[in-house]
């Protein structure tokens, strides 16, 4: 599989838009801001495909990327931030709430997590929809760049424990600013996509 060979497809902005192919759709999720478009830059190797913001709230729609004509990077709006209207917070959570209800659309999630926090309830409540459709996840717990060294191990013990998911979930120290991790994460989806 060759992340580098990415094209975006679409933006969608109500139900009508999602793609319904059939390929794989590999949903990123996560607070507002925590660099979910930043870690989908990182792993096909572009700058700024995914549009990055330096105030939350930059992705507004639901973006498909198709990987190498085999699966659909998703990037999606964040949860969790209070400043944009109320009008706009509640149509992301519409169509958000959409995607997530429709059977056979999301294939697997990969939930972004601060490496420097631990998850939020938000956090945990993503997590759980995960857990409870029974599809399988990726955690990755980017920004390892802001942490020292000595507290990587401890910071990523803690959200295994926040986030309650056993050993067989991945999950992996990221840093979209350097590519730290970005080895380990097109490996954890190849796997998890291509069995
Ligand atoms: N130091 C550091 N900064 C990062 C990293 N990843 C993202 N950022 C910064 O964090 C900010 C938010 O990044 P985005 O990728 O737009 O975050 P997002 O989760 O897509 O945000 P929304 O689309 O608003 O939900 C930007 O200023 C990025 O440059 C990282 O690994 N390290
Ligand atoms: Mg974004």
């Amino acid at each position: 599989m060759d992340f580098r060979k990415t094209e975006f497809i679409k933006s969608a902005v109500k139900p009508d838009d999602f793609i319904r192919d059939g390929l794989p759709q590999a949903a990123f999720a996560g607070r507002s801001n925590v660099g979910k478009s930043s870690v989908i830059n990182s792993i096909i190797e572009r700058r700024n495909y995914a549009r990055v913001g330096s105030s939350p709230g930059k992705t507004n729609q639901i973006n498909y990327f198709l990987v190498d004509k085999r699966f659909y990077i998703v990037d999606l709006p964040g949860y969790g931030f209070a400043q944009v209207s109320k009008a706009e917070r509640d149509r992301w959570g519409r169509l958000m709430e959409a995607y997530f209800a429709e059977p056979d659309l999301v294939t697997l999630g990969v939930q972004i997590v601060d490496a420097r926090h631990k998850p939020t309830a938000d956090d945990i409540t993503m997590m759980n929809w995960f857990k409870q459709s029974q599809r399988d996840v990726i955690v990755v717990a980017n920004k390892v760049d802001k942490c020292k060294k000595s507290e990587v191990p401890g910071n990523v013990a803690r959200i295994r424990e926040t986030l309650d998911i056993s050993q067989d979930t991945p999950l992996m120290g990221y840093s979209a600013a350097t590519g730290e991790g970005r080895e380990a994460l097109r490996i954890a989806l190849s796997w998890a996509l291509e069995p």
